[in-house]
């Protein structure tokens, strides 16, 4: 009979604890965000990153009279100014710190040129022989994509790959308008054409001059908006009934649909070179937009990772991810839009901030020890040695040892009654869920 009990009462330990971690939803890195501030006026956005954490974009100058191009390195924000005309935006930068963009150039706001910014000084990249070129996407080997029209002013256009100072067209999927979107280090080309007859516009991916139509999530359009090293391929598709658009993943040779936040909307943005797409989507029905982040299969939002007292309202769009997993975009922060970057912590990034909030939470009354008088105080310090043992075990590299601390730990927290928790406390559960995160990024389980 009481082996039956004890074995009762691990299944609901068990179960509560199975429930718990499905509530958490814990993806398992933390992370750090930066507002990139603007150029002078009251909004920003990003919309590329590369490995040294570089970031282009576009914001408002004072007075919000125009937009500039913008690349933020090293925490400053620099202004790429413009090819002559008033505006000009940022949309993609490789590792070399090189930037495409496209940019006003005869003194007024109606017509564009790619651009190419580099080592301080904005080529203007011509076009077709029309009037307006855009700039969409680089890669490492300095290779732009984009569109421009073949002759006369706000015409026909097509995708153009610009390579050794060459801007070439690359034709289309049969129909008579293309765009290039982005590219990767193979030389891989992808955005969206139309089709034979201009009945449909389809994401397609081009190398060598063979193309291929990636076809659609079951609707009538697609587009492509990124590429990684893969091959993967990520953008929007109306999926079937034809009402509604999803982003999609297209990889071995297939387009799947990944869903949305829970609304009828979402659109990939940005891949990286380990299948980490980003991108918007609404979370309810057909309103209000928020990034994600699709990773192992899971679409998350990305204000759930968000660092508790950010200041944020809410993370709108995520437009790139690098190979870091660092994330660029767009959010509302004390009233207006402003660029962000968000960075994952490194494990030892991450402890350190356990022990943050673990101080803070202390002084602050909302975590305490379990238990009354000097033990509550022991069980407090007992729970913090623990912890730091654990950042000593990840330093010294034995990560199973700091696995096994970490759990230990966890167990002293989880609000479960075996082992007792050493803390209580309105943090408490916060701190169980940090501690966790931490598990999961040092693949403990
Ligand atoms: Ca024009
Ligand atoms: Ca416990």
């Amino acid at each position: 009979m009481e082996r039956l009990l004890q074995k009762v009462s691990l299944a609901i330990v068990v179960m509560a604890f199975i429930c718990l971690g499905a509530v958490e939803q814990s993806y398992g890195i933390d992370y750090t965000i930066a507002d990139l501030g603007t150029l002078g006026g009251t909004h920003s956005a990003a919309n590329g990153i590369n490995n040294s954490g570089q970031v282009v974009g576009e914001s408002h100058i004072p007075g919000n009279t125009a937009v500039h191009a913008f690349l933020y390195s090293r925490g400053v924000m620099t202004d790429l100014g413009t090819l002559g005309g008033i505006f000009s935006h940022g949309t993609g930068i490789n590792d070399s710190g090189q930037v495409v963009g496209r940019s006003n150039f005869n003194g007024d706001d109606t017509d564009w040129r790619a651009f190419l910014y580099s080592g301080g000084v904005m080529t203007d990249l011509g076009t077709l022989g029309g009037m307006d070129s855009f700039g969409n996407g680089i890669n490492n080997s300095g290779q732009v994509v984009g569109w421009s029209e073949l002759s006369g002013d706000d015409t026909d256009y097509q995708a153009f790959l610009y390579s050794g100072g060459v801007m070439t067209d690359l034709g289309t999927l049969g129909g008579t308008l293309s765009s290039g979107t982005g590219i990767n280090d193979l030389g891989q080309v992808v955005g969206w054409s139309y089709i034979t007859g201009d009945t449909a516009g389809h994401a397609f991916l081009y190398y060598a001059g063979g193309w291929t139509d990636l076809g659609t999530l079951g609707g009538t359009h697609s587009e492509a908006t990124g590429i990684n090293n893969s091959g993967e391929v990520v953008g929007e598709s109306f999926i079937t009934g034809g009402e509604h658009r999803h982003a999609f993943l297209y990889s071995g040779g297939e387009m799947h649909d990944l869903g949305t936040l829970g609304g009828t909307f979402s659109r990939a943005n940005g891949i990286n070179n380990s299948g980490q797409v980003v991108g918007e989507s609404f979370i309810t029905g057909g309103g209000t937009v928020h990034a994600f982040l699709y990773s192992g299969g899971v679409m998350t939002d990305l204000n759930t990772l968000l660092p508790s007292g950010s200041g944020w309202d809410y993370l709108m769009i995520a437009n790139a991810i690098n190979d870091q997993g660092q994330i660029v975009g767009e959010g509302l922060i004390n009233g207006e839009f402003h660029a962000f970057l968000m960075s994952p912590m490194t494990p030892p990034q991450q402890l350190d901030n356990i022990l943050s909030f673990f101080d803070s939470s202390a002084s602050a009354g909302t975590l305490a020890g379990s238990g009354p008088g000097n033990s509550a105080k022991g069980r407090l310090k007992a729970l913090k040695n623990m912890i730091e043992a654990a950042g000593q075990l990840i330093s010294a590299g034995d990560t199973a040892g700091a696995c096994q601390q970490l759990l230990d730990a966890y167990q002293r927290t989880d609000g479960l009654p075996r082992p007792p928790d050493f803390v209580a406390g309105e943090a408490a559960s916060e701190l169980a869920a940090m501690i966790q995160d931490l598990r999961t990024n040092l693949g403990c389980d």
